[in-house]
Formats: C-alpha cells, structure tokens, sequence
C-alpha cells in the first residue's frame, strides 16, 4: 500500500481538526482526505496546510475507497459507523472508548505495544488521552526495572472535554472579570444532572460514576493501562480532576517497581533518549514540564522524580502531554503510519 485514501469523521472538532493537521504536517502518504461530521457541518469549507476541504455528513456510503478511517465523534458515533466503515474495505482507528477494552480489538501506542497492531481485525483502539501520556511515560521505566503498582492523580485540561468546553471556560472566565453571575452549562459532563464552573475551579469528576464510586475517566485509565502493559496483574488506581487549563494535561504518578535498587539517576538514564519522551527535571533551575509549554509540542514530558522517603521501590514523577496530539490526534496518525509502514491487511 503506497498511498491511502483517508477519512476523518468528527473533523470539525478539537481532535478531529488536530488529525487533519498532524496527516498534513507529517506528510502522511494520502492520496485524497475526506472530512466527515454531523448533518450541520455539512458543506463548511475547512483551510488546513494551503489546501480547501469541504465537510461531508458522516454516512455509511461515506466510506466506499476510504482506507483508513479516523473516528473521533463520540462512542455511540463509532458504535453506529465504524463497522459500516470496515464493511467498506477500511481500517478503523477509533479514537473513542466504544471497543477500547473489547477483546481481540487491539489498544496501541507505538513507543509501547506496536506489535498488538498485527492482530487487527479492522478496528484499531487509540487510548484515552491520560492514559497514552502515562504509559508512554512508564514503559522504559516498566522494560528495566518492572513495575508493580500505579496511583496516579490527572490535573485535565477542558480541550479534552471538546471544543465547546474550551469555550466555557473563556466564557466563565470573562464573566468572573467583569464580575458578572457564573452560567455553567456543560462540565463535569454535559449530560449530567448538575454542572458547575470551571473557571477559577477543580472538579473531581471527568466522565459518569461508576456503582464502584470511581468515574468512567479513572476506570478507563486502569483498565487501558494493564490492557496496554499485557499486565492484569498491575495494581492501578486513578483520581481524575478537571482544572481550568486550556490545553495540557498534567499528572502526578506514584509507581512502585519491581526492584528497590533503583535511583533517580537511573530513571533519568532511562527516560533520556526514550522515544517521544522529553525529561525536564533539574530543581536548581526550576526545571520541570508545565501544560502551557507542552501545548502544541508532540512529547511526552517528564520531571520531578523524586524517591519515596519511605518506600525502597516507590517513586513519585509529574507527567505533561499536549491531549490533543499525543493524547489523541498524533498517536492515532502514527498508528496510521505504523499501519501503512506493516502493510497489514489493508488496501
Ligand atoms: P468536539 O470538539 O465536541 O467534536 C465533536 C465532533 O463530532 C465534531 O466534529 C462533530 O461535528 C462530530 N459529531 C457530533 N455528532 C455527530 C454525528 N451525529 N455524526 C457525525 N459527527 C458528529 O469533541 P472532541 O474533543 O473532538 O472529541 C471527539 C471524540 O473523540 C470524543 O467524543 C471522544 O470519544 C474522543 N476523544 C478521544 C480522545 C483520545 O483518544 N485520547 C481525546 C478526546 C476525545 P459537528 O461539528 O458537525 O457537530
Ligand atoms: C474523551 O460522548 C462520548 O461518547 C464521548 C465521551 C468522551 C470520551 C470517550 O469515552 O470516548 C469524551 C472525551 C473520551 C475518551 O477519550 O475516552
């Protein structure tokens, strides 16, 4: 397969707009790119990389000739279309949670489990963004020296609760300015019963609860992970915030390796050099990963690692992503390029 016919549905979005960039910006091999969306996109012209591309309504005759497939509309779009899609001859790179979990549909980040690519059946899961970042972080660490245990705390930008989020909290934040009345109609989740304000605020929750009292964001990064990792064993626990950052989600990570052997200086010479990883860590000079300076950068970056006081084999790191490209619109693009580079079964 050389060149690829490519479809993006959800391309009016916060990631959607992210793949069509990152397909452009990377020369990915396409010999034509169709941007899907809803019925009222339909007809919208899009300006990306000098080119025109006009949005066509996301039907199941939308995919005849589509290759490759980019779903990042909602799980229920993908629930509806993305089998419509592989009738059709394509490869579904799903960027939603509908089949993240669901057996012989592989979950991948290259750094981490390129191979489980090989074993497709026409649909592709890209992980959710919090979990990308942290296992792109951990699996040098994970490949020297084990790893037992995870407990990590999100800091989330709203960029991940979609583009109307993102106008929210510039909406919220200019009626706080001018000491107007706070209107919050959209987070934690717009389907929810109550919704307050982002600006100014913290939520502690991202996604519906679960009986268990954890929410669907912590549930998909514990699941997402021993998925990933191939490691059902791995004790993972999450606690995921919401902060009024546009773009960038942060982490705080507690991990717990197999030896307790292990010091900061090892995890440094481990990190440095890792693919996609970038390792700001220096105290003296202040020198540690923010999501302001991660926003628009392809990396993964890691800072203040520090060893438990207690705990031989426990450290603490803090982990910085952009979510909207490693965390979604650039990992799915590279299993796209992973996809076309295998000539698995496609085209
Ligand atoms: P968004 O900014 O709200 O965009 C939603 C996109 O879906 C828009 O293009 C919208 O088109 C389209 N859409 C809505 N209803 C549709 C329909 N009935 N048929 C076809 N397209 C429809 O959301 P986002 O942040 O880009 O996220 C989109 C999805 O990607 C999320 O729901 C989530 O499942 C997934 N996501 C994944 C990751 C990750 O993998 N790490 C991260 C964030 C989000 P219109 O403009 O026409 O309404
Ligand atoms: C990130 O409406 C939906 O199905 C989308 C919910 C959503 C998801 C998801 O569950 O697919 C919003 C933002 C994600 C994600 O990546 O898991």
């Amino acid at each position: 397969m050389s060149k690829v016919n490519v479809a993006i549905v959800g391309a009016t979005g916060a990631v959607g707009t992210k793949i069509l960039e990152k397909l452009l910006e990377r020369n990915f091999p396409s010999s034509s790119i169709k941007l899907l969306a809803s019925k009222r996109s339909a007809g919208k012209e899009i300006e990306a990389g000098g080119q025109k591309f006009i949005v066509e309504e996301t039907k199941p005759e939308a995919f005849e000739g589509v290759d490759i497939a980019f779903f990042s509309a909602g799980g229920s779009i993908s629930e509806k279309l993305a089998e419509e899609a592989v009738k059709r001859g394509a490869v579904v790179v799903d960027n939603t949670s509908a089949f993240r979990m669901t057996e012989g549909i592989p979950l991948v980040v290259p750094e981490v489990n390129l191979d489980a690519l090989r074993e497709h059946k026409g649909i592709i899961a890209n992980p959710n963004c919090s979990t990308i970042q942290m296992v792109a972080a951990l699996e040098p660490i994970r490949e020297k020296f084990g790893l037992k245990r995870i407990i990590v705390s999100t800091y989330q930008a709203v960029s991940g609760a979609g583009a109307e989020a993102i106008d929210e909290l510039a909406t919220q934040s200019n009626q706080l300015n001018e000491r107007a009345e706070i209107e919050a109609n959209l987070l934690p989740q717009a389907a929810g019963q109550k919704h307050y304000p982002i600006a100014f605020n913290a939520i502690p929750q991202i996604d519906a609860f679960d009986e268990s009292g954890y929410t669907l964001e912590e549930l998909k990064m514990m699941n997402e992970t021993k998925k990933i990792f191939g490691m059902p064993e791995l004790q993972v626990s999450a606690t995921c915030v919401r902060l009024p950052v546009v773009t960038g989600h942060s982490e705080s990570v507690y991990i717990e390796l197999d030896r307790d052997d292990v010091s900061v200086a090892d995890l440094h010479e481990v990190l440095r050099g890792a693919p996609g990883i970038v390792l700001e860590d220096d105290i003296h000079t202040q020198t540690y990963p923010m999501p302001l300076f991660a926003e628009g950068k392809d990396d993964v970056f890691v800072g203040r690692i520090r060893k438990d006081r207690e705990q031989a084999n426990g450290f603490h790191l803090w982990i910085v992503s952009d979510n909207l490209l490693k965390g979604a619109a650039l990992n799915s693009v590279q299993i796209a390029e992973s996809l076309v580079d295998l000539k698995t079964s496609i085209g």
